[in-house]
């Protein structure tokens, strides 16, 4: 017999050979053998849903080789890290996004397509998970990818919602919610329960007073203790090794079963606990902008909070630090107010739990904490009833008034008896019952405001909190968003990366889309205008096809594609865009046929969801789609004008809108969109906008020249004197938008009773949104929009201009000012 050793030898040896093998195992070889062993269906036919799980389970095991030498690396490096609090995440599909970053698009495109089957259309096959309402969720998302290509150690948290924002069903012409269970029915390739990570959390109880020499301590107990538990997902640079983490809390009860309960013969009183603990991370709240008001809601951010800031302090007493090194160890940004809870839960941690004095646990928190602001709109800044916080979190409702108490101080001693001054700046609003100001608290316990666009910032220092911003000009600053360029041209993009990778002699703009600039220089060269168009091209049969596929309408690519999707608010203004198609309508019925074969023909697009509560959003999608039905079958009309409502706007569904515009809409009433990122989208992919001086709008006409956009509307700063004049008298309104309200309630789109609600905000309410007073500038706009498409030179030129000069936009960009001057953070590449 051969020795002991040699036995072992051999062992390793084979142990090498089959780690060897499964790096070279080609792709069929690897999916097959998930289809197998993991899906154990070996012997039935295979199935798409089938084929993209055991891709999806194939492409994973090269993640979780980078993800876990990352994690180490980190942990051996010990640098400070950046953690991402964000009660939203618009994820969008993994799969593409994956395997591009990892750089094997190469090796799977040929693999499925041996397997028979085309990896585009597996991918389809993917559930989008949508763990957010909009904007704000779809920018965490873009920042998690940056800060991993970048190399930033970083951590998003957030919530693992087990029914994300519903999915949308147009029914005659409105809209139907429906639960969207997205994990029902399949197993997610892309997370890991944790079951090792998982903490208590407390709800309810009470504050017990304890003396500890001459101090008084504090100590939180009793109530229901609920338990959090992790689940991670691997967020992949592009081209890096760097793998970080989103981790997700889901909420479950912390003894899985009382028994006493169940012995005595209490089976529903047995579970009610358990129900009860799972309801903290059932549902996303899918309000857009406003304050749900709910107990529920607050439970899930102290939830998510809490748990968070267990996991930050667990990672740094493991690496032997104290916590006055917190702040040297870890930046913690809020994303908006919702996680604003975190500032008293970590001052509890400190005082209560570490025994750390006031001064020093107070400077450890304000040195930790960033926070940004993502909207003025009053509805959405959180104020959340004292009541309600002392039942649920008393011990928090104590921290928050010494908290408060101390900052009144100080600007007491700054501004002796300025009453005023007091009342505006106290955390506490002193009303009935009294309420806690969510910002307010955010803001003094912060050492970082930043808003999200230079006109937003500027409305948060002067309107919003002038006085917070008087006191600490300093904390204040502005960081423009940014979009992913991986996702949002290299992904959903794929003949115009190719045209950029060939014009720019490579890959390097993925990284870097500053290097788009070049093309403004060849930007009339007519080998790149025609490519350029030709691009567009593909990207508009795409979504005519899938506008016919869901539809039913069919549509000509050479028609005007003008696109409108976003959440369906008064603010964003999609009433203003039907009711200027109710118009185009109009001219185009009472035009002769000569006249007629001189107009643009026009596609409009739009997508949306309005939250479930907001009857006036609802009503706007009804009128879309009645006036869509009317004209998209009126004969006079034929192609001049097609109006679709693609149902269910989410991430996907962007991939294939964004592409394709022509136009896009971004008309928003001045002063009231923060930033918008979409509007960056559609730029990067060569389609020009037509909107009004607001949110990025004017960093994005800074950038590409205001000749290169359609400019419209009312200025920010006209807007109040617009309205006290109009409220004093009220100006007669415009011909054409009258001849426009005759119809609707003439019914030409239905029973007026329909449309009630709309007609009577419009006529008899003070034109809040002044779409009365935009309306001739906006016809004026789109009359310019339609003078220029018919010169495709010309439109083409604007087109390739603009996108070339997006490069400010990529969220790369603003995560590197973000880690500079907010986190001072540093890269930690990791070994390849
Ligand atoms: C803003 O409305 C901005 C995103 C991301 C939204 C939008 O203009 O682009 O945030 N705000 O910054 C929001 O959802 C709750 O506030």
């Amino acid at each position: 017999d051969e020795p002991l050793e040699l036995h072992v030898e051999e062992r390793k040896r084979q142990h090498a050979l089959a780690q060897e093998h499964l790096k070279v195992e080609p792709v069929e070889a690897s999916v097959l053998r998930h289809v197998q062993y993991t899906l154990a269906r070996r012997h039935q036919p295979l199935t798409a849903p089938d084929l993209y799980l055991a891709t999806a389970l194939s492409v994973r095991e090269r993640l979780i080789e980078r993800w876990t030498d990352t994690q180490s690396y980190y942990t051996t490096k010990d640098p400070k890290r950046v953690c991402y609090l964000s009660l939203e995440y618009l994820v969008g599909r993994c799969l593409q996004n994956t395997i591009h970053n990892l750089g094997v698009e190469n090796e799977y495109t040929r693999g499925i397509a041996a397997l028979g089957y085309e990896l585009e259309d597996l991918a389809a096959e993917e559930h989008d998970p949508a763990l957010g309402n909009g904007g704000l969720g779809r920018l965490a998302s873009c920042f998690l990818d940056s800060m991993a290509t970048l190399n930033y150690p970083a951590w998003g948290y957030g919530l693992r919602y087990r029914y994300g924002m519903f999915e949308q069903r147009i029914e005659r012409g409105q809209q139907r919610e429906v639960p969207d269970y997205w994990l029902q029915g399949h197993t997610n390739p892309w997370e890991v329960q944790r079951l090792d990570i998982s903490y208590p959390v407390r709800f309810y109880g009470h504050v017990h007073a304890v003396r500890q020499g001459c101090n008084l301590r504090y100590q939180w107990e009793g109530g229901e203790i609920v338990k959090a538990q992790a689940f991670d997902s691997p967020i992949p640079g592009y081209r890096t090794r760097n793998t970080n983490t989103m981790r997700l809390w889901s909420s479950c009860a912390w003894d899985e079963f009382d028994l006493n309960a169940f012995n005595a013969g209490q089976l529903a009183a047995a579970s009610e606990a358990r129900v009860r603990a799972e309801s903290i991370s059932a549902v996303l709240y899918p309000n857009d902008h406003t304050d749900a008001g709910k107990e529920l809601r607050l439970k899930q951010q102290f939830f998510f909070v809490s748990a968070t800031l267990q996991d930050v302090v667990r990672r740094l007493k493991r690496s032997r630090r104290p916590l006055a090194e917190l702040p040297d160890k870890v930046a913690i940004q809020l994303n908006d107010t919702h996680p604003t809870i975190a500032i008293p839960e970590l001052m509890r941690i400190m005082l209560d739990v570490e025994g750390l004095e006031w001064a020093e646990a107070w400077s450890i928190s304000t040195r930790t904490f960033a926070y940004t602001n993502h909207t003025i709109l009053p509805e959405a800044l959180e104020r959340w009833p004292v009541p309600l916080l002392e039942r649920l979190l008393p011990r928090h409702m104590q921290i928050i008034y010494e908290i408060n108490h101390r900052h009144l101080q100080e600007v007491e001693a700054r501004w002796p008896h300025d009453t005023e001054r007091l009342s505006a700046l106290s955390i506490i609003e002193e009303s009935f019952p009294k309420m806690v100001r969510m910002a307010v608290l955010a803001i003094v316990g912060s050492h970082s405001v930043n808003g999200v666009a230079e006109i937003h910032t500027g409305l948060v220092r002067t309107r919003l909190f002038p006085q917070l911003a008087d006191m600490w000009p300093e904390r204040f600053n502005n960081k423009t968003n940014g979009v992913t360029p991986r996702r949002w041209l290299l992904l959903a993009n794929p003949s115009l990366a190719a045209l950029l990778t060939k014009w720019l002699g490579g890959q390097g703009w993925v990284t870097d889309i500053e290097r788009l600039r070049i093309l403004k220089a060849h930007a009339a060269n007519p080998d790149l205008q025609q490519e350029w168009a030709a691009s567009k091209r593909v990207n508009k049969l795409r979504l005519a096809d899938y506008i016919q596929r869901h539809c039913g309408v069919e549509v000509s690519a050479d028609a005007l594609f003008d696109v409108h999707v976003k959440r369906i608010h008064e603010y964003k203004r999609q009433l203003l865009n039907i009711l200027s198609i109710v118009h185009r309508y109009n001219v185009i019925k009472a035009a002769s046929p000569e006249e007629r074969a001189h107009m643009v023909p026009h596609v409009k697009v739009f997508a949306g969801k309005a939250a479930a509560g907001y009857y006036l959003a609802k009503r706007v999608i009804h009128l879309i789609n009645s006036v869509a039905a009317v004209v998209n079958g009126d004969p006079d009309v034929g192609p001049l004008l097609k109006v679709v409502f693609l149902a269910n706007y989410n991430v996907s569904l962007a991939e294939v809108i964004i592409p394709a515009s022509d136009i896009s809409q971004h008309i928003s009433t001045a002063g009231m969109e923060a930033s918008g990122t979409s509007n960056m989208k559609f730029a990067l992919n060569g389609g020009l906008i037509l909107g009004t001086m607001d949110g990025a709008n004017i960093e994005i006409a800074d950038a590409i020249g205001r000749h290169n956009m359609f400019v419209f509307g009312a200025a920010a700063e006209d807007t109040d004197g617009l309205r006290r004049e109009m409220a004093y008298q009220p100006p007669p309104t415009d011909e054409r938008l009258q001849q426009v309200y005759s119809c609707i309630e003439a019914g030409a789109f239905g029973p007026a009773s329909d449309f009630r609600a709309i007609l009577d905000s419009l006529q008899h309410g003070n034109d809040f949104y002044l779409l009365a007073h935009d309306f001739p500038s906006y016809l004026e706009a789109q009359a310019e929009v339609d003078r220029v498409f018919v010169n495709k030179a010309d439109w083409i030129h604007r087109s390739i201009v603009s996108a070339s000069c997006m490069g400010r936009f990529s969220s790369d960009r603003t995560i590197s000012e973000y880690a500079a001057n907010i986190w001072h953070l540093e890269a930690v590449p990791c070994p390849e």
